[in-house]
């Protein structure tokens, strides 16, 4: 590596604006990764995915070639600090829990030296930039190319023809190498040609309520599993020939849920047309090759396509899906199962494909993401296909890379970390556990380590969005795509709660706190809209109070983002997991706060359940209805009935319609009071469980202020959970994957 520091030492920096030292850096960094790309072994595993939230390369690039330390050195004789480069935001390629997930995968994979590639789309446009205006959420596209793109290198000479209908699409690949004990690479596809063609890869996400949106969306999904699958095809073409049925032998495939699974019906359509094999062999190649992982339980992002809609733009694929139709419906009916059932398993009904059956019955493997999702999809969504394929479905409980999230985003801890059980920890799959039996010698280290990080946070956030935090504050904090089942409505009238219970004096001895939210609204999503507009008039209104303010604060920051995620782990005390209980498959935030040291507060959902396994219930607080709860209760759930009873909540959720906060006259505030206690067209009121949870949630809010007060105990608890979160290192997951899924080595 001596090569680029001995380069970076010679680099004139002079007179250089920060856009062209980072472009310059990154080149010659970039330089390194390219000569280190590994070939392709015999078998490989690769993962296709709409989206891969990488965030910013710079620093964990520079880290995972070693040189991070050395950079800033030879930067600061030269007079340059290498935090000017944070200004330069990059690649948001993903809009949540999914996206970011793959990158953590691509990066473990990388770290274990295992051959995992990516596959992807190279979108103009990222996740769009928030900006809050007048308390409302404000779109703005991300141009994250502006600055150039020195992490990826332009693969012209592999660019393939993608088939519409209408028009040829050409796919582009750029190759993103993902640096660790291996170099590997994330191939993202961008779309050129035409200029329809060129809309393919224009937004993540464009909006989909009209049938040309959905047709976008379509074409989107095809074009990058099929230019991944025609590589593929032609690989093995060429290295063995027209011998199909070794392709299993050579390529497994993670289907990261249901938006490649059209790369199914691609394959197959390759093999039939090119090759000479039969559908029904071409399905077993599938079945062999193909694995399924499903995100989410929520009954509107299971992914289903119109026979139509396919078949204006994919007329081949729209027939070959038919085909496949046909042929299960066949193998169906050898069994002994009953007509009800065959008609569960079947993937096309009433000229509609579902994509999670189709997957369901290509695969070899299927997993859920913690272990109550898996379970969830065993007993309800997927009950039929797991009575008659068990062997088939995996729990696969989902995992952060602790080189970003722990190693990169806080040194500081790291060090203590050292200092305690040495550094063999950093390695790739070894664990920290043995900071288990150290906690009580480390309080006073710890408590020093999170000021800082608070200190930096807030310093953060004075810069961000211009407010000034006294140091001492206690922080809790929810940051995640903003969606009803995850509950910052709950949390906001939480907040109201809290607020009211200060200013009566019924709440004396409250440490002074701030609750800080962060999430991305989709844009057409109204309500969700309406909830960071709520959140946003009560921050004004308590932040506004001088008689409160010194003990409670709001903050709802501005594009929340892969690195703004990145300070506040690291500054946070009390991290907010409060989905419906059944609701969050599984959750990764919760597992970066845990890395860091925050306490979750949270109820029994997702990846909660084996947070505080590891950790133990009695470092965390659990609260809430749970999956059996909620299931007895909600056919005769009243939330009206709660209201009239609890005078706190009655107030909170009435400074909804009473006047006490504004929402601009848009009357979102009065639809977020309908929605509690009316319901509307398509749910019952208060279909969360906000109201249900909401008292037990302020109860747990306050202990936890409460016995954060003991600072010791509670450091305690907080280093017990860094201590225990070596299980949720994605390197134990990319482990399970490869020895149980993918068999690679
Ligand atoms: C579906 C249909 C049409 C258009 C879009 C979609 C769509 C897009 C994105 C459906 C789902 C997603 C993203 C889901 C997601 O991010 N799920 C999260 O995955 C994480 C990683 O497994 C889990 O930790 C989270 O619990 C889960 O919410």
């Amino acid at each position: 590596m001596s090569d680029f520091l001995q380069e970076l030492s010679h680099l004139e920096t002079k007179d250089k604006d920060v856009v062209t030292l980072y472009n310059e850096i990154s080149e010659l960094a970039m330089r390194e990764c390219v000569k280190r790309i590994a070939a392709k072994e015999q078998r490989n595993a690769y993962y296709l995915s709409m989206e891969f939230l990488i965030g910013r390369s710079f620093y964990n690039n520079l880290m995972e070639l070693g040189v991070l330390e050395e950079t800033k050195r030879i930067l600061a004789e030269k007079g340059v600090d290498i935090n000017v480069f944070e200004e330069i935001e990059d690649a948001a390629l993903g809009n949540g829990g999914l996206g970011r997930l793959a990158a953590c995968f691509m990066d473990s994979a990388a770290a274990l030296g295992l051959p995992l590639y990516g596959y992807g789309i190279r979108f103009r446009y990222g996740l769009f930039r928030q900006r809050i205006e007048d308390g409302f959420q404000k779109e703005y596209p991300d141009n994250w190319q502006r600055f150039g793109d020195p992490w990826s290198i332009r693969r012209e000479e592999e660019a393939r023809e993608i088939k519409f209908a209408d028009y040829t699409a050409l796919a582009v690949p750029y190759d993103v190498p993902i640096i660790g004990k291996r170099v590997n690479c994330l191939r993202l596809y961008q779309a050129e040609g035409c200029a329809e063609a060129e809309k393919i890869s224009e937004y993540l996400y464009p909006a989909d309520d009209t049938e040309e949106g959905k047709l976008l969306r379509l074409r989107q999904e095809y074009f990058f599993s099929a230019a991944a699958i025609g590589e593929l095809v032609d690989r093995h073409a060429k290295l063995y020939g027209n011998h199909f049925e070794s392709f299993p032998k050579y390529n497994t495939i993670q289907l990261n849920d249901t938006h490649p699974v059209l790369a199914i019906a691609e394959l197959v359509r390759l093999l039939t047309a090119n090759y000479r094999v039969s559908v029904p062999k071409a399905v077993e190649i599938a079945k062999q090759t193909f694995n399924y992982t499903n995100h989410t339980v929520l009954p509107e992002a299971l992914e289903c396509w119109r026979e139509e809609l396919v078949r204006k733009i994919l007329p081949d694929i729209a027939d070959i899906l038919l085909k496949l139709v046909s042929l299960q419906k066949r193998e169906l009916k050898r069994t002994a199962l009953s007509p009800a059932q065959c008609a569960d398993l079947v993937f096309y009904d009433k000229g509609v494909f579902s994509m999670a059956k189709l997957a369901i019955w290509c695969s070899s493997a299927i997993n859920g993401v913690a272990a109550l999702h898996t379970e969830i999809l065993k007993k309800t969504l997927f009950a039929t296909a797991y009575s008659v394929y068990p062997e088939k479905f995996q729990n696969k409980t989902n995992g952060v890379t602790k080189r970003r999230w722990l190693m990169l985003n806080n040194p500081e801890l790291s060090a203590l970390i050292d200092g305690a059980i040495g550094t063999t920890w950093r390695e790739a799959r070894a664990d920290h556990s043995a900071l288990k039996g150290k906690v009580t010698l480390l309080e006073d280290d710890f408590i020093a380590v999170k000021r800082e990080k608070r200190r930096q946070l807030f310093a953060y956030i004075e810069e961000r969005e211009g407010v000034k935090i006294p140091e001492h504050f206690l922080v809790y904090a929810q940051v995640k795509r903003l969606h009803e089942y995850k509950r910052q409505f709950m949390t906001a009238l939480a907040i109201l709660e809290i607020y009211d219970l200060i200013k009566s004096g019924a709440v004396t001895d409250f440490r002074p706190s701030l609750f800080l939210f962060g999430a991305k609204s989709a844009p057409s999503y109204v309500r969700a809209k309406g909830i960071i507009k709520f959140i946003n008039e009560i921050a004004k209104l308590i932040n506004g109070d001088e008689q409160v303010n010194k003990l409670l604060r709001v903050v709802f920051v501005q594009n929340y983002d892969v690195s703004y995620a990145e300070k506040i782990v690291a500054g946070t005390d009390v991290s907010l997991q409060v989905s419906t209980a059944g609701l969050e498959a599984s959750g990764t935030g919760n597992m970066k706060f845990m890395m860091n040291g925050a306490v979750t507060c949270g109820t029994l959902d997702g990846a909660n359940i084996e947070i505080v396994e590891h950790a133990g219930k009695e470092n965390n607080y659990i609260f809430g209805a749970t999956v059996d709860e909620i299931a007895r209760i909600s056919d005769s759930y009243d939330p009206n009935a709660l209201l009239a009873e609890k005078p706190l909540h009655k107030k909170a959720v009435e400074s909804l319609i009473d006047g006490t906060l504004s929402d601009g006259g848009t009357g979102c505030f009065a639809e977020l009071y309908n929605a509690l206690t009316q319901g509307a067209s398509w749910h019952e009121p208060d279909n969360y469980f906000v109201l249900y949870d909401l008292e037990s949630y302020v109860n747990t809010l306050l202990a936890i202020n409460r016995e954060s007060g003991e600072q010791k105990t509670f450091a305690r608890k907080q280093l017990y959970n860094v201590a225990s979160s070596s299980f949720f290192s994605s390197d134990r997951t990319i482990m399970d994957y490869a020895e149980n899924i993918w068999h690679i080595s």
